[in-house]
């Protein structure tokens, strides 16, 4: 086989390999589709929450204490604004955390959204289910600005933060002072909290990707033959 080719279908593998290997699956929980003071539980888990909803299946549980909220200018209860999907968040009003776990574990890291204008608030991630094992990571959340909401609410605008982390994480605790911080947009495997399907590699980029690659391959060719 003409060297080139050889070159251009490793360089091809090497960057589909990328592309599979990128913590792409942009999972991101939104809260969307939940409702005003409903308990999360397994809404993410293949299952509902208390009040009977049910997301995609990312085998993602919270805690009991873990509640959604709807920001009041969308007929719920929410003192919010400018969220980073509106117009539910996380938040909860007893314990010192909303725990979330997940049974497959995840690496490298996570980011998301937060606001916590009157109190500040920390993350830790753990090497167990529930809160539980050894303290993989801890972030420290500063109280943040208030903006004047969207058109109301106090706890506006929502911050960006991430943290990476060694290791295999089975749980995170999202802490601070109960009815005091509210979290939206918690994306796995980036330190970078995306806009819902933000950072995916999408099929377009497939499609791109191969166009490239057969204008190479022609070119190689163009260059053999000449
Ligand atoms: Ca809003
Ligand atoms: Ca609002
Ligand atoms: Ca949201």
């Amino acid at each position: 086989m003409n060297r080139i080719y050889k070159v251009a279908i490793l360089f091809s593998s090497f960057v589909m390999c990328l592309f599979l290997v990128t913590p792409s699956q942009a999972l991101v929980l939104d809260f969307e589709g939940l409702g005003d003071h409903d308990q999360i539980l397994d809404f993410y888990n293949g299952g509902t929450s208390s009040m009977g909803n049910s997301g995609t299946d990312y085998g993602v549980s919270f805690s009991d204490n873990a509640l959604s909220i709807i920001d009041s200018d969308a007929g719920g209860t929410g003192n919010f604004g400018n969220e980073p999907s509106p117009d539910t968040i996380l938040f909860f009003l007893n314990g010192d955390a909303a725990i979330m776990s997940l049974a497959a574990g995840f690496d490298t890291g996570f980011s998301f959204f937060y606001s916590a204008i009157n109190n500040p608030g920390s993350v830790n991630v753990w090497s167990g289910l529930d809160g539980t094992g050894d303290l993989l990571a801890t972030l420290n959340l500063d109280v943040t600005p208030s903006d004047g909401g969207d058109p109301t609410g106090d706890f506006s605008p929502f911050v960006a933060t991430g943290v990476a982390f060694e290791g295999i994480a089975y749980s995170v605790s999202f802490g601070g002072v109960i009815n005091q911080i509210g979290f939206d947009d918690i994306t796995f495997g980036s330190v970078t909290p995306g806009d819902p399907g933000a950072p995916v590699p999408e099929p377009g980029s497939f499609l791109l990707m191969g166009l490239g690659m057969l204008g190479f391959l022609a070119y190689a060719r163009r260059r053999r033959n000449s």
